[in-house]
């Protein structure tokens, strides 16, 4: 729809930007930290790991600052469950709790407003040995986890976010790396982990309700509208099965304390439904969030399954996430959209739509918690000109815009990252901040903080709160 005048982006509204723990901290074993899963897992040889990553863990200061100078409102950050628990439960560490304190209050100290992932990937290692979310004392673990977080934290953070993507965890579980040797869960037992993530998550939204008045929370899911890959009905419902099965399913959940009726359909034709409780559905349902959070980088373009043996292809550039499925649908091109460096589709107004269907059927404020363009910035006399990355986040933002003119209520965008971090595949390689980080793969330089054009550009639109877009 067109529309002759667009509306303002909201007063307050929280122009942030996002990072991840494990992805930006370093620091892995230090200060009493145990190690998490990511830490113990096997990546490629080639490109840096997480052990100094882009050393926040001892810089955070500065990096901090430097968000102050950008003008950011919000930043997104996950806490380490490892360095708040390193037995998973138990003994709480100081020094890790000292550490966050001391994140947000430097966020207070610029008035920028810290939105907090309790769990972006990064379950401990402790854990895991014992079975990780293959056990329902995960669940119980989890509650306690965020007890403490609540107790510690809770008077200073108001927006909180249960667990990151949690659709790509159990959808694409190879995606974040995986155990030495080992291999990927089958579907079944990938189902129930995802059962008591459910279920984790549940109690923790009522906890937080009970512990933290005044406080907001939500899942943050990768959430991404389907295209058909031409107007044949076929294509339609084979677009509608992975649309349900690759997001609604994981979003009615939280919102509405059930399974979406076609993935029950699914997977208990398949034989991989998970073992439910009578009194699970009660945990679903006693729970609510106050927003969605949403990542969003692409939408995808579906075709009906052939069953010929080749629905199943691995995503372009990216051999760790196959798409496709024999008899749900098979993944096609959409000759109606960019491409990244590194094979993503460039959708900004599938953006837009995505926003809509989300806000269609929660009725929940949004709250943007990733977007962004991984590239290989290049450091040029001490500069990076990366226009791409201005022209992508301008394109999403304009997109949003007319989102908020069609009614999308939204709390705020935080685009990945705040600067640069690791990428679990490519390291160094794909960068995505608004500040440059002086390092390579192996050679870690000074690690100077050097700010990207798309710093300044980002400085004035939040300036401007967005009239610019
Ligand atoms: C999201 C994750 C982030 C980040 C991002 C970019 O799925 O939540 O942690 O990794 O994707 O992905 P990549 O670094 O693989 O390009």
């Amino acid at each position: 729809m067109n529309y002759k005048n667009r509306k303002d982006f909201p007063e307050n509204f929280l122009w942030g930007a996002s990072t991840s723990a494990y992805q930006v901290e370093g620091a892995v074993l230090e200060d009493g930290k145990s190690p998490s899963i990511i830490d113990m897992y096997e990546h490629p040889d080639d490109v840096a790991d997480f052990q100094i990553a882009s050393d926040h863990y001892h810089r955070y200061k500065e990096d901090i600052a430097l968000f102050a100078q950008m003008g950011l409102k919000a930043y997104r950050f996950s806490i380490a469950w490892t360095r708040i628990l390193p037995e998973g439960t138990g003994k709480v560490n100081e020094a890790g709790v000292a550490f966050y304190k001391n994140v947000i209050r430097e966020c207070r100290k610029y008035q920028i407003e810290p939105i907090v992932t309790m769990y972006h990937f990064d379950l401990p290692y402790c854990l895991e040995k014992e079975g990780g979310w293959n056990r329902r004392e995960t669940i119980d673990a989890f509650v306690e986890y965020g007890k403490n977080l609540f107790e510690l934290y809770g008077k200073d953070v108001v927006y909180w976010l249960t667990i990151n993507e949690q659709n790509t965890m159990i959808l694409h579980p190879g995606a974040i790396g995986l155990p030495k040797g080992g291999k990927v869960p089958g579907k079944k037992e990938l189902y129930q982990q995802n059962h008591h993530m459910m279920l984790a998550q549940a109690k923790v939204m009522k906890l937080f309700h009970e512990m933290v008045p005044g406080g907001k929370i939500g899942p943050a899911l990768n959430l991404t509208a389907m295209y058909p890959a031409t107007c044949a009905p076929e294509d339609a419902i084979a677009a509608h099965n992975w649309e349900v099965l690759r997001c609604w399913n994981f979003a009615d959940v939280p919102v509405y304390g059930w399974y979406h009726p076609l993935a029950v359909s699914y997977l208990e034709d398949r034989g991989i439904m998970p073992e439910v409780l009578s009194e699970d559905y009660e945990t679903l349902k006693d729970a609510r969030p106050d927003f969605i959070a949403m990542n969003y980088y692409s939408t995808a373009t579906i075709g009906a399954s052939k069953g010929d043996g080749q629905d199943v292809a691995a995503r372009a550039g990216d051999q760790q996430i196959m798409l496709g499925e024999n008899g749900v649908y098979r993944p096609a091109e959409n000759p109606n959209v960019e491409k990244s460096q590194y094979g993503w589709v460039i959708d900004p107004v599938g953006f837009r739509y995505t926003l809509r269907k989300v806000y269609e059927r929660y009725h929940l404020p949004i709250l943007v918690t990733e977007n962004g363009i991984g590239a290989s910035d290049q450091l040029e006399d001490g500069k990076v000109h990366d226009e791409y990355r201005i022209d992508f986040l301008k394109k999403h933002l304009y997109q949003m815009r007319l989102a908020i003119t069609d009614g999308v209520e939204m709390i705020g965008y935080c685009p990945w990252a705040a600067l640069d971090l690791v990428s679990t595949h490519q390291g160094y390689q794909k960068r995505y901040g608004f500040i440059y980080v002086d390092r390579d793969e192996f050679d870690l330089k000074d690690m100077k903080r050097i700010l990207k054009d798309s710093f300044f550009w980002y400085q004035k639109t939040i300036a401007e709160n967005g009239k610019n877009i």
